[in-house]
Formats: C-alpha cells, sequence, structure tokens
C-alpha cells in the first residue's frame, strides 16, 4: 500500500515533469527592453528558409503564447553587393526594375528587416504556425543588458499569412516619405537632399541641406556648392519598414566638367533616415596633395528654419543652449570643436538627431581615415550664408571634415543617421546612440 502510494506520487510527478518542460521552454518571455531600432538579419541567418521564394515568407513572433504575422519585409542584394530595386517612380521613363540574380528567392546576402518592438518570446515547436514549412528562429539580444527577444521566419506553400500594419508610405508622386513620426520630401531639382522635414506635425524644419567645399591648390581657392549637385531620382523599393531610394549623382566642376554619376541609396525607416555612401576615392589624394599644395575642408550640415526656442546639445558640449537668433558665450566657445559625433535639437514633442559616422565599414568592422570632424553651429539670421533659400542661419548646424587631403586611394564608407524622434524626453539620445554603438546582435542555429 505504502509502495503503491509511493509509486503513484513518484508516477504523477514524472508525468508532470514532462508536462511542464515543454510548458517551461515555452515560457521563456521576452526580456529585450528596446523599442526604437530595427533589425536587419541577413538572410545567411535563415539555414532552413535560403533558397526559397520570398514571396512565400512570412515573419512570426509569439505574443499572449500566440503566433502572430508581424510587419517585415525582404530586399534583396545582387552577388556584387547593389541593391535590388524594383520599383520605377511613375515621374520617370525608361527605368527598368531590377531581379537578384536567382528571381525572387532568398540567398545569403538578402536582407530581412522588422522592427525590436515586434519581436515576442519564445516559441514552442508546437506552436509554429500552420502550414508553415520551413521555419527559422531567430534570436534577438541586447549587447547591453542581455536581455532576449525572438523572432520566426516562415515559408509556405503559397499566399504566406501577413500582417497588415506600415510604418512607412513612400508617396511617389509627392516624392516624399510618410511615417506617423514625420514627413521627408524631396524636391524635383535635387533629390539627394531633403528640402522638406517635418517631424511630429511641424512646420517645415529645413532651408535647405548645405555641402559647402572649400579647395586650395596651388594656394588657389576653389568653392564646391550643393548648387552643382546634377541628382536624379531612380529606382526605389517600399514595404512596410523601409524605403530604398536611389538617386544618380554627380558633380559639375567649373561649369564644364561632370564627374561620373554615383548611385546612393538611402533607406528610411519610420523613425531613422540612414544616409550609407560609399566612397571609392581613386588615387593617393596625399601623394597628390603634396605636389599642388592642395588643402581641402568640406562642411556639410543643414540649415534650418521654424526653431525658435528650439534647443540644441552635441557630444562636444552635451549642455542645451537656445536657438534664439543670437550667439551666446558657449554657443560662440562650441562652435569649431570637436570631434564630432552627434548633435541633438529639441522642439516641443519631438528632436532631430544627426550623426556621422566615420569609424567602420557598411558590415560594421572597423575603418581608420585621416579625417577629423569639428562642429559648424551659427545661429544668427543675419548671417547670410548664399546659396540658400531662407536667408540667415536659424540655426545652421553641420560637420566640418578635416583631412581629405591625407586620404589614401582605396574604397571608404561614411554614413550620416537622421533621428527623427517623436514624444522626445531629455537623456533619449543615449538609447539612439546604442543603435549604431550597440548593435542588437542576430542569431540563428
Ligand atoms: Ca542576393
Ligand atoms: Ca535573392
Ligand atoms: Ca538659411
Amino acid at each position: 500500500m505504502k509502495n503503491g502510494f509511493f509509486r503513484l506520487v513518484v508516477g504523477c510527478l514524472t508525468v508532470s515533469f514532462l508536462i511542464a518542460a515543454p510548458s517551461l521552454w515555452a515560457a521563456e518571455k521576452k526580456t529585450m527592453t528596446r523599442q526604437d531600432d530595427f533589425v536587419i538579419i541577413m538572410g545567411s541567418k535563415a539555414k532552413t528558409n535560403i533558397g526559397k521564394p520570398i514571396a512565400n515568407m512570412s515573419l512570426f513572433a509569439l505574443h499572449n503564447g500566440q503566433a502572430k504575422p508581424i510587419p517585415f519585409q525582404i530586399d534583396e542584394k545582387s552577388p556584387n553587393g547593389d541593391w535590388v530595386l524594383t520599383t520605377a517612380p511613375s515621374s520617370i521613363k525608361g527605368l527598368k526594375p531590377e531581379t537578384d540574380e536567382d528571381n525572387g528567392r532568398l540567398d545569403a546576402n538578402d536582407q530581412v528587416a522588422c522592427m525590436i518592438k515586434d519581436s515576442g518570446d519564445r516559441m514552442d515547436k508546437n506552436l509554429y504556425p500552420q502550414g508553415a514549412l520551413a521555419v527559422d528562429e531567430i534570436t534577438l539580444t541586447d549587447p547591453l543588458t542581455g536581455g532576449k527577444a525572438w523572432v520566426y521566419l516562415c515559408s509556405f506553400a503559397s499566399n504566406p499569412p501577413l500582417s497588415n500594419v506600415s510604418y512607412i508610405k513612400y508617396n511617389t508622386a509627392k516624392d516624399q516619405v510618410e511615417t506617423s513620426n514625420y514627413i521627408m520630401g524631396f524636391p524635383a531639382k535635387m533629390p539627394i537632399a531633403p528640402g522638406f522635414i517635418s517631424i511630429n506635425g511641424s512646420p517645415n524644419l529645413i532651408d535647405r541641406m548645405k555641402i559647402r567645399v572649400v579647395a586650395h591648390i596651388l594656394g588657389i581657392p576653389y568653392h564646391i556648392n550643393e548648387n552643382q549637385f546634377v541628382s536624379k531620382l531612380s529606382l526605389y523599393k517600399a514595404g512596410p519598414i523601409r524605403v530604398i531610394r536611389r538617386t544618380k549623382n554627380a558633380i559639375k566642376i567649373f561649369k564644364i566638367f561632370q564627374t561620373p554619376s554615383a548611385a546612393v541609396e538611402n533607406i528610411y525607416y519610420g523613425n531613422i533616415a540612414s544616409i550609407p555612401i560609399r566612397m571609392t576615392v581613386p588615387l593617393n589624394v596625399a601623394g597628390v596633395a603634396k605636389m599642388f599644395a592642395l588643402s581641402v575642408e568640406a562642411t556639410g550640415g543643414a540649415d534650418f528654419q521654424n526653431m525658435q526656442n528650439w534647443q540644441f546639445k552635441s557630444n562636444v558640449y552635451p549642455h542645451w543652449v537656445t536657438i534664439n537668433n543670437s550667439m551666446d558665450q558657449a554657443e560662440k566657445a562650441m562652435n569649431g570643436k570637436g570631434p564630432l559625433d552627434w548633435f541633438c535639437i529639441k522642439g516641443p514633442n519631438k528632436a532631430f538627431m544627426i550623426r556621422i559616422t566615420l569609424d567602420r565599414k557598411d558590415d560594421g568592422t572597423p575603418q581608420v581615415l585621416p579625417l577629423t570632424t569639428k562642429l559648424y553651429y551659427v545661429d544668427d539670421a543675419q548671417a547670410l550664408d548664399p546659396p540658400e533659400d531662407i536667408p540667415g542661419q536659424t540655426p545652421n548646424v553641420g560637420y566640418i571634415i578635416d583631412g581629405i587631403s591625407k586620404l589614401n586611394k582605396g574604397t571608404m564608407y561614411f554614413f550620416a543617421t537622421l533621428y527623427l524622434i517623436k514624444d522626445y524626453n531629455d537623456g533619449d539620445e543615449k538609447t539612439y546612440l546604442t543603435i549604431i554603438d550597440k548593435p542588437i546582435r542576430v542569431d540563428s542555429l
């Protein structure tokens, strides 16, 4: 009797352990607290789905015990690493949409994009979406806190279940991207740079983006400004997570000579605009510089408007100064300080942050360039800075880049990232800086 009771208890314990084990596994909850990052999963990480048609895929996350499709998109890159852009703007004739060489199948260099806020708990296999033929479990880890979350890339026979949520819209008629955080429009004359930025309902904050270069050759100064850019809109790819938009750009020098045109793809998310630039320096500038006594100083940034009484801070002087059409002692002192990593301008319920990254390649590996950055800051409506559309600098903020004449031959990477922040609270820039500094780790089996 006693023995029988004992056996019964042990039996029950074993049975309840067997039942508990899978549910304990499934109960591995999301501990990731990051909200603002986008996540890029390389095709190479989706080993079960690789080679399958992208049109049959969907991305899932587990919320409240249920697997649900989340917003995502898959963007292809060609074997040589160029974006495959599938749509031509209706305003432009003669552009041929592109296809990847595998004709729409997932391969190693294609990218699955989603937002970290949509990730979920870990999913037990018995909760995998019905009809899924292949599932890749992707683990996302915050390297700062160890917080974890999961998403699941799934292939179906056809008609994959999709989320109907979208974070961004590309209005091709206006050449404008629209999100709940911001609207950014591009002038037909110079579609590479925004001429209109509204954050969280603000009026247009941009006079124009400015690029000013002064080169001295044998002591003679040459000036280049953004009016000498010849920029043309090209193909794009739009999805619920991001818009990849290509322009083709050349620079006119001395009104007669035009550089070869280079394709630039800017990537717009719901809260971030990413401007990666890959430049190939065709010759050893340092050698030429010595021969021709060449020195080059470039300033790139934005001349703003409609920012009266907004506040400004940057890593070179991390205290708020006020934009009020006058340069106080602190503003004068910080102007010209470096190295400049980021600056942030805040207004009521919103902020605009810009960061330039020169110290890494597009895959995140370190890059060493002889370039230095300094803050350019002028808050003065009387100080004209032509060519401009709104006279005066209210404020005009940017990066002074030095050392261009020391560049060596080769390929270099240069990223500008714009953060368009809705409901900004003082100190939020820290969480936006971690997006690049401590990127979310993406792992798969
Ligand atoms: Ca590819
Ligand atoms: Ca492909
Ligand atoms: Ca101006």
